[in-house]
Parts: C-alpha cells; structure tokens; sequence
C-alpha cells in the first residue's frame, strides 16, 4: 500500500523518514539540524509535520513513513509553529544580526522563506576562534544544532566536538582543547560543509569577492583523485569545496585539497623560461627556449647515440603530457629511457601485482571499503596519506567491520583495529607467510578458487611446510599466537579487501612483500570478487595514469613491453616508427649513468630527485655531472637548480586533460585560472619541442592526444574519449566506446590466465643488521605535507606543521640523551642530518620515523642505494642509523 504526502502518492521504502520520503517527491521541509547522509539529530523542531487526523505533530526526520500513511508537511498551523520556533532560535544567535553571513546561508535563507527577521540581536558576547591557519569558530552564530557533531564523527571519524549543557545553556566545545588550534582538528572541512548558520566557517569564506566561476576538476595531491568544485576570481582561487555527488569523494575533502591551494599564487612561481648562464639563469622567449632544447637535444642524440638521453615524466601532470614525454624520446631519440616516480614509489606494487594477476593496478575499486567484511591495511598511513579514504576505512572499523593493520608504528588507523601486527621494518615478507602456513594448515583457504583459478599451488604448500612460526615470530618481531590468531580470523572471513602502501614496496624486498600479500589474497579468493582484492593505495595524482601512458622503461602505452614485435609493429602504423626493442633504464640507474657520463641529457618534468631521490649525495653529483638538464617545474627546486634549461610549467588549476586514480579511474583536469606569465601547459610544450624537432605533431588540444591514446593501447583504453569523461570519469579496461569501464578485474579469472602464487625467499635488508647503527629509520609522510613540501610549504599548512620532527620512543631517546624538541643528529652510512626529536610511543623501541618533506632535514641524504633487485625501487623504508643529542638536553 502506498503512502501520501501533501496529497501525492508515494510507495514507502525501507528505512526512509517522512522527510527524505518528502524529498523524493521534491518537497523541501524546513530543517536545521539534520542534513541528508548524516545521522538525524532531532532537535531543532523545524521538520515537524501533521500525520493523519493525530493532535501530535512528529518530527519528520525521525518518522518512518509507513504504508497508509498520510502526511502534511505545509499548512497555517505549521508555518505559524515553524516561525515561532526561528523566532526563538534565531533570538540565541545575536551573530546572525549583527555580522551578515557574506556567502549566504542556511538559517539566513530560512529566515527569508519564513519571514522571521532577526530582531535586535544583541552584542558580540564572543570573540571569533580565530587560531586555526584555515577554520573559524563564532561562537555567536551557533545554534548548538550538532550538525558539526554528525559531520566530525560520522564523515571524517576525528570527535572533535561536544555540545555541553542543557537547552538555553548549551553550548559547543572542542573536546580535546579549548581552541580550535589545539582541538585535534584535522582541517577536513566536514563541520563548515554541515555548518547551517555560519558559525563553523573557512578562513576564505570571510572573502567579500564574489566568484567569477566555480569549475569541477580533479584534486593534484594524491592517487585518490577526489573531484573539486574551485571557485576563482581574478586569476585567483578562492575557495574549494568537494563536489557532493562525485563517486570518489562524495563530496568530502581533506586539508590539502581543500584549503592548501595558495602555492599557484606564490611570489616565487616561474613566470618565464629561464636559460642556464654562468652560475645563474637569464630570461628567455619560448621560441628561444624551444629552439635551444631541441637542437641541444639532437646533437647529444647525433653525437652520443639514443644511451644517452633520458626522461622523466611527471606524475603531478596530465596522461597527455606524459604520453608525449615518453612519445618524443622513444620515437625521435629511439631510446626507452623514459621513467617516472613511480620508480621511487609503487613500482614493487605495480610489477609484483603484474607478475601475480597480468596488471599491475588495483584489482578493487574504493566502494569496495563499504562493501568489505574484513579489512586488512599493510604499510599505509591511511589517515594521513590518503586522507579521505582514511576516513571511510575509520568509518568502517567503528561500524564493527574488522580492520587489521600491520605496520610498525602504530598509527592512527591501528587506534581502531582489531588486531596491529607492529612488524620490525623490512619484515613483511616471514609474516604474510606465516599467515599463509597457518591458513594451509588448518585448511582455512579457499580450495576451489586456488584450484581453479591459481597456480603453484604445490610450490607454495611445500615451501610454507618449511618455514615456523617460531622463525616469524623472531625475525618480525610479532607473536607467533598473534600470527595464528589473525590467520584464523582471515580464515573465517574469506574474501578480504587488501590495502597496501609504501611500507610493502619501498624496501629491498618490495616485489617479494607484495607477491606474499597477493599470495593471501589468492588463498582467500579474494581477487576479483566485491569488497575484496587487493587495493594499493597509490600515490601522486596521476602516478597510475604516468605508467600507463608508457613513463617507464620497458612498457609503451598501456603496458604494452617494447620487447614485444607484435607491440612495435602496432606502434609504428600509430607513431610512424616503433619504438626500440631493448628497455631502457629506470630512474636509478639513469641518474647512475649520468654521475658515469653516459647519460648526457635529461629532460625532468615535475619530479624533484635532488630531494626526492635516496642517497641525495650521489643524485646530485649525476645531476652537476649533466651537459643538458631540461627541467620543467612551477618553481626553481632543488632539482631545477642544476637546469640548464627552465621551461615554467601551468600548474593544477591551470590546465586541461586528465588524471587516473588509484582505481584505474580517468577523470578530467580543468583550468580554472590561467597560468602566471609566460606558463605553459607540459603536453603543449612538449609538442612544440616535437615540432622543433620535425615531427609534425599537430594536437590541438589534450583531447586529441587521448584520441591517440585509445588508439595506441586499445585493449585498456579504446573506449576512453573525452565527452565520455565528463562526471565520474571511466575505470579501465575500458575498450570499446560502448563499454562502461571496468570497477572489479580479473572478476572472470585473471588478465594472465591464471593467478601465481609465490613462494619468494625472505632476504633481509642490507640495512636490517648494519654495526654501529643499530636504529631502524622508517621514512614516509604526515599529513599536513605533500612529498617534497614544494606546493604545501607555499600554503598556510605551514603553520600546521611548521618544522620537521624525528620521531624517537622515550627509551631509545633516554640512552642517547636527548629531550623532547631536543635537536638530535642522526647518521647512516650514507650521510648525515639533524631535526627535533618528538618522543612517541607511536614507533616502537629501536626505530624512528621521519618525513622527507622539509629541505632543511634533505632526509634522503640519510637514505641509501639500495633498492629492489625486480623493481628498481628504493628502500626508503628501512636506513640503519644512530643519533645522539647534537645540544645539551634541558636540566
Ligand atoms: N599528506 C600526504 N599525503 C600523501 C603524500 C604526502 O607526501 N603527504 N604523498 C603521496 C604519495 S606520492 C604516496 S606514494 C602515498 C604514500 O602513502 P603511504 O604508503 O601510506 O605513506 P608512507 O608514510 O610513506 O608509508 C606508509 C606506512 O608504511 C609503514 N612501513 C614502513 N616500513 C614497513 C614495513 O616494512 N612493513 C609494513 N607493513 N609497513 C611499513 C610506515 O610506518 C608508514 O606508516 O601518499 C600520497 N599522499
Ligand atoms: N625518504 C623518502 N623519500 C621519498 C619517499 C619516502 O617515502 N621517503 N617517497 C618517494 C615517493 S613515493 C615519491 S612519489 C617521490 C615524490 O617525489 P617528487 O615527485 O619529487 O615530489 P613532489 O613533491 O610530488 O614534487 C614534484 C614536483 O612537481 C612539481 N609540479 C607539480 N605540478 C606540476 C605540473 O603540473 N607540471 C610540472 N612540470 N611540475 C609540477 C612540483 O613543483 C614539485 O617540485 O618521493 C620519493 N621519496
Ligand atoms: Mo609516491
């Protein structure tokens, strides 16, 4: 039986209130305390409607609507209470009159529907919170409605706020601090987006400019990719909001995306292309510029052959630019010494989940977080890296669903699981299989799919026979009682979504951990399959799309290996001539070659490997060492400092194309300001070097290279053009223009044909047992920082985290003397440095933590040459070092 509201008929479902049935039919009722996807609170009064002939009126947001139901949301009784009730919460805000809201709002908009004014208001009993370097607090504004409370616990899982004391007297605080500054705050935005009266507001929400536009584009920090609605005026953005139907983010945002937008206005932006002269750099046209690199180009080409030029792409830039980076060197140069970080990042994902299943990507979507039954997070900051997903996996540990972590320190996300395997460093590999042996042993696998869809299988079994628990439990550092009981809470489970970040790839043994954490996901029968798989959580903004479009050595694009005769003969009917058979070099071993002579040229766009790079020392000597560095960037870093050539670069919000997401998903990228100066676009440079260079490259626009693009890698790509990415982009494989892109792979068995199960060795690091250094150094993130600090260090985030710290337990930090804040150098075999030291329980005795995003700290002077023998990647993961106080502690 049907339901009616306002006299329309409305079939009742499940679980739906009386207001968002009344939605559904279009009706708006009033409301100021709930807001749709959060939990209702039912406290304003407004919603109230009439049911049936009953005297009593019923909050609608906490009414089911039932069959027979018959529901009046609008009628002279209502409006006369709706009115009385503003009138009196409207008289508890004296803000509301005295200081108009300059964007507008929800109690103001209220008031105008309802003809409530605001009445005489009173006087500022508050000051306005203004500790924060992005969020305001006015208190005389706040309607004590707990939307904030909703949205801080329910979106981002932070608990910031409490409501205390009752009725009139009720009043909001920070729970953990008196300041907004000191709340535990984690600038996501949740509280200003729920906010209905201004009270909870950005610090650029105070702006009086109006917006010019507002444009929906794709964020440029890290592989979640979430979609942003940037308003600008006057060439300059103003403020950010998530967009709220986008499938990545829903809307939500974190404080880099957000508010950390500020660095595309810098003083110090390139404005102009910059020609190497003496010890400094002159101004230069375009024409010049371009005419310089492509002739300089050639002639290390014609002089020294293809060995002796190298590119690396960006991955903070568009697929387009990408494509053509790696199209230029391969075709003109005919050499494959093209790379990009994701060398120095995921590539032990990306190659070991390709030996595994046939692709290297993420097998799961992120929708694959709220379907899961059991999450497993191995070496990723989740909450500081990837924030947003961070947030929904919170989400999901405090809705019951099982979260095990398993990383050495214990962070955050280990606050909320139910069990944290905190592993020694570099140690991943005797733990995943330990867990496997167990869930062999006691038969807790998923026999049919191994038997169906997987290989090596015997090899496996055999090899796991030999190896103990005991062994695990003394190499890793983890019980072997605790090894058992999470195999047997994997075991119970069954399929299982596996995330994964840096702390399984960045290590000597990176392909081997990630191949073993595949492994559980075979014996589970995980892959392929919703709310399970294997789910790396990738970094920059379009690392995934800068491997597929062919920014690495031995695969063009869509990873297609230029080994392959088939794959060159396809590229050459595309590019007029195919690529060079033999692979080229990844980063590592071209900045090798370049300290040796043997590479000559360099064209690095966007990727900072005076800093970024381990063993800086040697990185840099490679880089003085070259005759020709192009570096393409939007502000002289350390790397564009040993440039010969500079060409400046349009930035995120100054460009259009495309990213792809961490799962697999290209979206478009749109300018919405243009670029300071003489900036250009990288695709739109590149293909004029091109020209210069006598390839006749036409492309008008980024949408034509993707054209080429689908046509180049069909099979991933060939359906991709861009009016089919307007909105939610698409997931590859997307082949055919009718198909809608693909969220599970391998759900029909795998790229491959069948899955591989690997019985890999554990080879300790080099750095695990090292004399005279007996403390682990673990590198990696926080969240106020991106990777080098270049964009954040230009935003207020630096007054969030204004210098860098090492992080030392109390006990190592007791027996080297030093004190909290205490200055403390630290060595490696590799070199030196020194930062303040912050004692924390947080890493585990012997080890120490510490973030490369600070010049001042050049950690990687610390980190060494290392790397993984399959993949190239270095082991940033694991440095052997010692400290001691380089000043006295305090008495
Ligand atoms: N705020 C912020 N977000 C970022 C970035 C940023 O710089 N700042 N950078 C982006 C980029 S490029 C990337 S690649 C991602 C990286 O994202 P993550 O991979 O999450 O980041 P990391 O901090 O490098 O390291 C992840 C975790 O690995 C753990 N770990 C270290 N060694 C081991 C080990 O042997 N085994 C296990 N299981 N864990 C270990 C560390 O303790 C750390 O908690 O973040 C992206 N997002
Ligand atoms: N010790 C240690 N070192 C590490 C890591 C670690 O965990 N520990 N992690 C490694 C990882 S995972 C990564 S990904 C690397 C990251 O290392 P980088 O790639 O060097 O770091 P980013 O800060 O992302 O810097 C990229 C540069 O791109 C520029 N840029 C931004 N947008 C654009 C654009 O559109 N066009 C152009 N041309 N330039 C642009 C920025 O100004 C910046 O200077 O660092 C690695 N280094
Ligand atoms: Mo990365």
């Amino acid at each position: 039986m049907t339901a009616r509201i306002d006299g329309r008929e409305i079939e009742p479902r499940n679980d739906e209130t009386v207001l968002e049935a009344a939605e559904r039919l279009g009706i708006a009722v009033p409301t100021l305390c709930r807001r749709a996807g959060l939990h209702p609170e039912g406290g304003c009064r407004l919603c109230l409607v009439e049911v049936g002939d009953s005297p009593v009126l019923q909050a609608s947001c906490h009414t089911r609507l039932a069959s027979g139901m018959q529901v009046r949301t609008h009628s002279p009784r209502l409006a006369a209470l709706r009115r009385e009730v503003l009138q009196l919460i409207v008289g508890e805000v004296p803000g509301a009159s005295l200081r108009p809201d300059p964007q507008g709002n929800e109690l103001e908009r209220l008031m105008a529907e309802l003809g409530v004014d605001a009445g005489p208001g009173g006087s500022a009993a508050a000051e306005v919170d203004a500790t924060h370097p992005y969020l305001r607090f006015d208190r005389d504004r706040c309607i004590t409605c707990r939307r904030c409370v909703h949205a801080c616990n329910e979106v981002q899982g932070q608990f910031v706020y409490a409501v205390e004391g009752r009725g009139a007297e009720s009043r909001l605080v920070f729970g953990r601090g008196s300041r907004f500054a000191d709340s535990g705050c984690v600038a996501c935005g949740a509280c200003v987006e729920a906010c209905p009266t201004g009270a909870l507001f950005d610090r650029d929400r105070a702006e009086p400019e109006p917006a010019e536009r507002t444009v929906r584009t794709t964020c440029g920090y890290c592989g979640v990719g979430c979609q942003l609605e940037v308003s600008a005026s006057q060439g300059r953005v103003l403020r950010i909001r998530g967009v709220p139907e986008a499938a990545v983010n829903r809307g939500h945002l974190c404080v880099k995306g957000r508010y950390a937008h500020a660095h595309h206005r810098a003083a110090d932006r390139l404005t102009t292309p910059l020609l190497r002269e003496g010890d400094g750099f002159r101004e230069a046209s375009w024409d010049e510029a371009i005419a310089f690199v492509a002739r300089r180009l050639a002639e290390v080409h014609e002089t020294s052959g293809p060995r002796a030029l190298g590119a690396m792409s960006s991955s903070r830039s568009t697929n387009e630019a990408a494509y053509l980076l790696q199209k230029l060197f391969r075709v003109r140069f005919e050499t494959n010494h093209v790379d990009c970080c994701a060398r120095v990042c995921h590539a032990s994902t990306a190659h070991a989940l390709g030996k595994v299943t046939g692709t290297g990507a993420a097998t799961a979507s992120f929708d694959d977080i709220e379907r899961a039954r059991l999450l497993i997070v191995a070496g990723a900051n989740a909450t500081e890296a990837h924030p947003v997903l961070g947030a929904r996996l919170k989400q999901r540990a405090l809705a019951g669903v099982p979260l095990v972590v398993i990383d050495p320190r214990r962070i955050e996300l280990a606050d909320y699981a139910v069990v944290h395997l905190q592993l020694r460093p570099g140690t991943n590999v005797p733990l995943f299989h330990a867990l496997a042996k167990v869930l062999l042993e006691e038969k807790l696998f998923d026999e049919p799919y191994v038997r169906e869809r997987c290989e090596g299988f015997e090899e496996l079994a055999s090899f796991l026979r030999g190896q103990s628990l005991d062994d695990a439990e003394r190499i890793t550092g983890v019980s072997a009682a605790r090894i058992a009981e999470t195999a047997r809470l994997i075991g119970a489970t069954g399929a299982t979504l596996f995330v994964n970040g840096l702390g399984l790839s960045e290590l000597t043994q990176g392909v081997a951990s990630v191949e073993a954490y595949a492994n559980l996901g075979m014996l589970t029968g995980s892959i392929g399959k919703p709310g399970a798989g294997m789910l790396p959580l990738r970094g920059q903004n379009n690392v995934q799309g800068n491997a597929d479009m062919g920014g690495a050595p031995g695969t063009i694009t869509g990873y297609q290996p230029v080994a392959d005769p088939a794959v060159r003969a396809h590229a050459a009917q595309i590019w007029g001539k195919a690529p060079p058979a033999e692979p080229g070099w990844t980063i590592p071993e071209m900045l090798e070659a370049a300290e040796r002579g043997e590479i000559r040229a360099l064209w690095i766009q966007g990727e900072d490997v005076a800093q970024s790079d381990p063993n800086e020392t040697h990185v840099r000597a490679a880089l003085a060492r070259l005759e020709l560095l192009v570096v393409q960037e939007l502000f002289l870093s350390e790397t564009a400092r040993y440039a010969h050539v500079i060409f400046p670069a349009a930035g995120v919000f100054e460009q259009d194309g495309t990213f792809t997401n961490g799962e697999r998903r290209i979206q478009r990228v749109r300018a919405v300001v243009p670029a300071p100066g003489a900036a250009r676009p990288d695709w739109e440079v590149i293909r004029d070097v091109g020209r210069a260079l006598g390839l006749g490259w036409r492309y008008a626009d980024p949408a034509e290279v993707m054209d080429e693009i689908a046509a180049i890698a069909p099979r991933l790509f060939g359906g991709v053009r861009y009016e089919r990415l307007e909105g939610e982009g698409l997931q590859w494989p997307c082949p055919a223009p009718d198909h809608p892109g693909t969220g599970t792979v391998h759900a029909a068995g795998f790229l491959r044909g069948r899955g591989r199960l690997s019985a890999v060795p554990y080879v300790p690091s080099p750095e695990s047992a090292v004399e005279g250094f007996p403390l682990t150094l673990v590198t990696g993130r926080v969240l106020d920082h991106y990777n080098v600090g270049t964009m954040t260090r230009r935003t207020p985030s630096r007054e969030l985290a204004p210098e860098d710290r090492l992080d030392v337990h109390p006990d190592d930090a007791a027996a080297a003397g030093v004190a909290e804040g205490g200055l403390v150098a630290i060595e490696s075999r590799w070199g030196s440095t020194a930062a303040r030291a912050r004692l924390t329980r947080r890493v585990a005795r012997g080890s120490l933590f510490l973030t490369f995003h600070y010049p001042e700290t050049h950690c990687n002077v610390l980190t060494g040459p290392q790397r993984d023998p399959e993949s190239n990647c270095p082991e940033y993961k694991v440095t052997a070092v010692r400290i001691r106080a380089a000043e006295p502690a305090a008495p």
